[in-house]
């Protein structure tokens, strides 16, 4: 309610506001969680909560009027289609040289991902995160992320002859014929569930491709470990469709919050102020970083440090798919959720995942999202003519990743006789160079903030999502970021409070 005071506020039910408010919860202390995205509770007239990847609805983007999906053509058809404009789950948020893709909802990016989690090498780890001691991230706090996310590995006895695996099969013959370290990778997906998916004995999810709009059974998204835990303290509030919209020291002590509530067309319907002592800002590398930015240069915190905004990366994301020949069909039922990659990180620069290309036909392709080693950082700026916050990412930036996804692939089809893609972002494009899905960055840890998160300048306020890593985690982020949180709200939670 407005005027309330609350001992911890945090904004954003992604992976680090989760793990914030799980832990602090479990330490006695009462949390309101402020997302603005839907709850994602309530099926909708077709009976099921998400929508399919292949029919986006109204369920399916974040205030848009048009969809825009990461795959805009196909065969040459244009995919894209008008929808309602609704507090759908999947943004695409557009900045000048790069659209961000980001879950919107209760569980924030668990909600839209892939599920794929990956812990790094640990020999790569100090040049993600230089202040972080490897030994207590490799002993404890990855350990921990883990078993709270749920990750566990696929049986490879049943991959090995799973009709929904063909495509990670032919991506591994390819990957070893070339010469290229394939690794299997963990995932959230429950894989009885999709065993038995498999044997048509549930409804299926990831085997009717549902992902990037939400999966109605099957993965463990925040939503069934993480959030599931923190409800089960009964000291966390949660109020989905809220936006929190500034942050300021209030004058008996704590913060200031003022709080939007909008309904699905993302209208405002009530404006709210409550007073936190504490504020962790959990609202996404892009979230986190806009609201820091515009606070910082509006004057509603203006001791935050010049290193807000600043540090911001794609984590390397390319994409790009290959045209198989007709002796190497990567098969019309593909799982939703990636169980492998091709680690070529020491020599080329770049982790590719085996990505399914659900769409239900055969389509001989073999379809990659690659990581890569990218020196380019972008940095936030508050645009006061225009009242936004604009990022300097430079599209031709994306040449360093398709140059090392090309350390992959070129050697692969060259090997294989084989060309790449180009109906899948439209106008002859082979790469997918327009956007990416693991935005990290903006609000760097032992930068904008001290080494554990707190942010310099004012006590109680605490960074806690994926704007602590700085542009990259070599592989997937989400494992690293709940590791970090984990990290970070151990020690607040011993020292602050
Ligand atoms: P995030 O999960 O984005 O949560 C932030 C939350 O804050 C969101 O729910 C927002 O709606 C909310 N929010 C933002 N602003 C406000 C505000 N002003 N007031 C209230 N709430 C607000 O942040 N990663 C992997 O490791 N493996 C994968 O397989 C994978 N696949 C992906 C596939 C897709 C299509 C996408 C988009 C991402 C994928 N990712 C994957 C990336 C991963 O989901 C992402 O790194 C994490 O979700 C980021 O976690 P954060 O806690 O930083």
């Amino acid at each position: 309610p407005s005027g309330a005071r609350v001992p911890a506020l945090v904004i954003g039910s992604g992976y680090g506001g989760s793990v914030a408010a799980l832990r602090l919860a479990q330490a006695g202390v009462d949390v309101h969680l402020i997302e603005m995205g839907m709850a994602w509770d309530t099926p909708g007239s077709d009976g099921k909560i998400f929508a399919n990847t292949t029919q986006p609805d109204y369920r399916s983007f974040w205030l848009r009027t048009r969809t825009k999906q990461p795959l805009s053509q196909f065969l040459g058809f244009p995919l894209d289609k008008d929808v309602p404009r609704y507090t759908g789950i999947l943004d695409a948020e557009d900045f000048a040289g790069i659209t961000v893709y980001q879950g919107r909802g209760l569980g924030g990016g668990s909600l839209v991902n892939g599920g794929m989690a990956v812990t790094p090498r640990r020999e790569l780890f100090p040049s993600l995160l230089p202040t972080v001691d490897p030994a207590e991230m490799y002993a404890t706090y990855y350990p921990r992320a883990n078993a709270g996310l749920g990750v566990t590995e696929v049986d490879q006895t049943w991959w090995e002859n799973a009709d929904c695996y063909q495509y990670a099969r032919v991506g591994r013959k390819h990957a070893q014929r070339s010469g290229f370290p394939f690794v299997f990778v963990p995932n959230v997906y429950d894989w009885d569930y999709m065993k038995q998916e498999a044997a048509g004995a549930v409804p299926k999810s990831a085997l009717e491709g549902e992902v990037i709009y939400g999966n109605n059974h099957g993965k463990k998204s925040l939503q069934k470990t993480y959030l599931a835990r923190a409800a089960a303290t009964g000291r966390v509030a949660v109020s989905p469709l809220h936006r929190v919209t500034t942050v300021t020291p209030a004058s008996d002590g704590g913060y200031t919050v003022t709080i939007e509530r909008i309904d699905t067309t993302g209208t405002t319907v009530e404006t709210k102020t409550v007073t936190a002592d504490r504020v962790f800002f959990a609202a996404g590398s892009v979230g986190t970083s806009k609201l820091l930015t515009r606070l910082r240069a509006t004057g509603a915190l203006p001791a935050l440090n010049d290193r807000v905004g600043k540090n911001w990366g794609d984590n390397g994301n390319v994409m790009c798919g290959r045209a198989n020949h007709m002796w190497d069909p990567t098969g019309k039922l593909q799982s939703s959720m990636p169980t492998a990659g091709i680690d070529n990180w020491d020599a080329g620069g770049a982790f590719a995942e085996v990505a399914p290309l659900p769409t239900g036909i055969e389509t001989y392709a073999s379809f990659y999202l690659s990581i890569t080693r990218t020196p380019h950082r972008a940095e936030f700026s508050w645009n006061a003519a225009a009242g936004r916050v604009d990022l300097s990412w430079d599209r031709a930036w994306k040449q360093t990743s398709i140059d090392a996804a090309k350390t992959i692939f070129d050697k692969i089809n060259a090997k294989e006789g084989t060309i790449y893609r180009t109906d899948l972002f439209g106008a002859y494009k082979i790469w997918g160079d327009h956007l990416t899905y693991h935005p990290l960055g903006g609000a760097v840890l032992g930068e904008a903030t001290d080494n554990y998160g707190r942010l310099h300048g004012y006590d109680g306020l605490y960074v806690i999502d994926g704007a602590l890593i700085p542009g990259s985690t070599s592989v997937n982020p989400f494992v690293t970021i709940t590791a970090l949180a984990e990290r970070n709200i151990e020690k607040i939670i011993a020292t602050d409070l």
